[in-house]
């Protein structure tokens, strides 16, 4: 357990940068890496707020609040997605409050690590993976040089990374986000089966031991499998419920990876007879599921699932080192779709080795089962993965853009192939990006007739309006448009998706 200490004296401000050029603008997420170092902040006694930019708070928000609060330590947690404009909120920051320290973590500076600090000045400390215990040691006073997971600037300007410190083994350990300082009530759904409540995300494991080739979840939070257990788990479901929540989210990378701690979290729900909905929406490995489990988490509150498939065919899964096999992935969606799931699947489109041939087997996969929606999406090749060296390193291939450009940009750059194998070209790629986006509308457009069969023709014309190259392309930055993207989205999830 991490051993409370007296009250530090130091005031930190704990913000999330806000997102308005992406789709998820629209959408009001809790950020949970914040709700838990908040948390712990509470638990030793140090005096912080919160501000959560992507609620619709600007830059002069932003030093109104630190005007008023009169922080020592501003901490920040990023995403790579967008990282110029918060490097430049930074600069506006120390403008204005010269002596604040600002610190940075999150999947941005887990990847990039001191480049981080070398290319945003403003920035006086990163921490790496884990934040917890690195945040603490530091507001303890405990020499900078000494705290693993830190990055550091030295007297002469030289940037130190002390190393990784080791993960929190037992996740039961550390208090679960109760969101005190978060303005709660701005988070709840306008619409879908529980308008007016909270949407409440919860994350109940921490890293993967997998090795998919493009998958940045390893550097941004680690390899090693971490759980808490199923009681600590529904406890947190319970104080949610207790506060209105009944719809849950679970934002694990590999929920189901311990199929015994998913049935004891279901025989639990079961045993506090809490009436909750929950999905599954971050993909979850067909070869982690089967029928009886998919039953039981139907059975207490589950309703909709995400695998991500990645690839049509095995020869693709192989290289992209999947570690499951086609099989398995049809197996486990044709179960979902039997047992009344709303099932998503995710592919990658232009993965390394792939060809039309192999692009093909994905769209016939994406439309042999009644899916709720798929998402072809354009390969983001992350630093620290495999398929960053890759592409690096194998002749014929190659980047399109700096990835340092293509990092900031990548939210919305699922037009824009950002690399090129010997086996698809750029014109293909590009190609192979609009015939998939297509195929996506056929399978959303599909599943609104299967819902609302005596409205198809109003539907079909809607759906294929909002839908279009024209609208998808130009719209997404209005409000509106975000706006009846969730209510899209809240409409398809909100029904029990009995067949
Ligand atoms: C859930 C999730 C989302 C949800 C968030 C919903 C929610 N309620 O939280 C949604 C759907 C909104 C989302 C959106 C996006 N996401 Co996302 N998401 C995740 C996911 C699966 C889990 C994040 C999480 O909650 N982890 C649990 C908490 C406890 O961990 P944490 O956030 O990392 O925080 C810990 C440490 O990082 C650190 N820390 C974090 N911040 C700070 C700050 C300070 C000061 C300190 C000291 C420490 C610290 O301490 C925390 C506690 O230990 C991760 C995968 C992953 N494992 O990281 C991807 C992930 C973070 N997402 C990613 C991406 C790319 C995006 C999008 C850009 C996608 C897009 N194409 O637009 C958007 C960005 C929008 C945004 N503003 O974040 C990438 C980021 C890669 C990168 N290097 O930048 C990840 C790693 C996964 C992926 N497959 O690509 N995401
Ligand atoms: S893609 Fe999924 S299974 Fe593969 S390493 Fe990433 S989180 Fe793990």
């Amino acid at each position: 357990m991490l051993k409370s200490q007296p009250a530090i004296s130091k005031r930190v401000l704990l913000i999330q940068p806000p997102y308005m050029r992406s789709h998820f603008a629209a959408e009001r997420y809790i950020r949970l890496g914040l709700g838990y170092l908040a948390q712990t902040l509470e638990q030793h006694g140090i005096e912080y707020d919160v501000l959560d930019m992507g609620l619709g708070y600007g830059i002069h928000d932003l030093l109104g609040k630190i005007r008023q609060f009169g922080p020592d330590l501003l901490g920040c947690s990023m995403v790579s997605y967008n990282y110029k404009a918060v490097y430049a909120l930074f600069e506006w920051v120390k403008r204005d409050f010269p002596s604040i320290k600002i610190m940075v973590g999150g999947p941005h500076a887990s990847t990039l690590r001191e480049e981080v600090l070398q290319d945003c000045p403003s920035i006086d400390y990163g921490v790496v993976l884990e934040g917890e215990r690195t945040l603490i040691e530091f507001l303890d006073g405990q020499p900078v040089q000494n705290i693993k997971g830190l990055i550091y600037r030295e007297e002469n300007g030289q940037i130190v990374f002390n190393g990784e410190r080791e993960f929190i083994a037992n996740l039961d350990e550390i208090p679960f986000p109760r969101l005190s300082k978060f303005e709660f009530d701005k988070y709840k759904m306008r619409y879908g089966d529980h308008p007016g409540t909270v949407s409440m995300s919860i994350v109940t494991s921490r890293g993967c031991p997998y090795l998919c080739t493009y998958c940045p979840v390893q550097a941004a939070i680690g390899r090693k499998f971490r759980i808490r257990s199923a009681k600590n788990v529904v406890d947190e479901i319970e104080y949610w419920c207790s506060r209105d929540c009944r719809r849950f989210a679970f934002q694990d990378d590999n929920f189901t990876f311990d199929t015994d701690r998913v049935y004891e979290i279901c025989d639990e729900i079961e045993k506090r007879k809490l009436k909750i909905k929950f999905s599954l929406g971050n993909g979850v490995r067909a070869d982690r599921v089967d029928y009886t489990l998919l039953k039981r988490m139907k059975e207490v509150g589950c309703d909709s699932i995400s695998f991500g498939v990645e690839a049509g065919n095995n020869r693709v899964l192989k290289v992209l080192k999947k570690g499951e096999n086609i099989e398995a992935i049809e197996r486990a969606m044709k179960d979902a779709c039997d047992l009344g799931y709303g099932v998503r699947a995710t592919f990658l489109v232009g993965s390394p080795t792939e060809t039309w041939k192999d692009i093909e087997d994905s769209v016939r996969l994406a439309l042999k089962y009644p899916l709720q929606s798929v998402g072809f999406f354009n390969v983001v090749p992350f630093p620290a993965t495999e398929l960053f060296r890759y592409i690096e390193q194998t002749p014929g291939c190659y980047f399109t853009k700096d990835p340092k450009v293509y990092l900031d940009e990548y939210g919305n750059l699922d037009r824009e192939p950002l690399f090129v194998t010997p086996e698809l070209s750029y014109e293909d790629r590009v190609k192979a990006l609009r015939y998939t986006r297509a195929v996506g509308r056929k399978v959303v457009i599909r599943a609104i007739l299967r819902r609302y069969p005596r409205h198809a023709w109003l539907l079909k014309m809607f759906a294929t309006i909002y839908y279009s190259e024209l609208v998808q392309r130009n719209l997404p930055r209005f409000r509106l448009y975000q706006y009846i993207t969730v209510l899209l989205k809240s409409i398809m999830s909100s029904s029990t998706h009995i067949k």
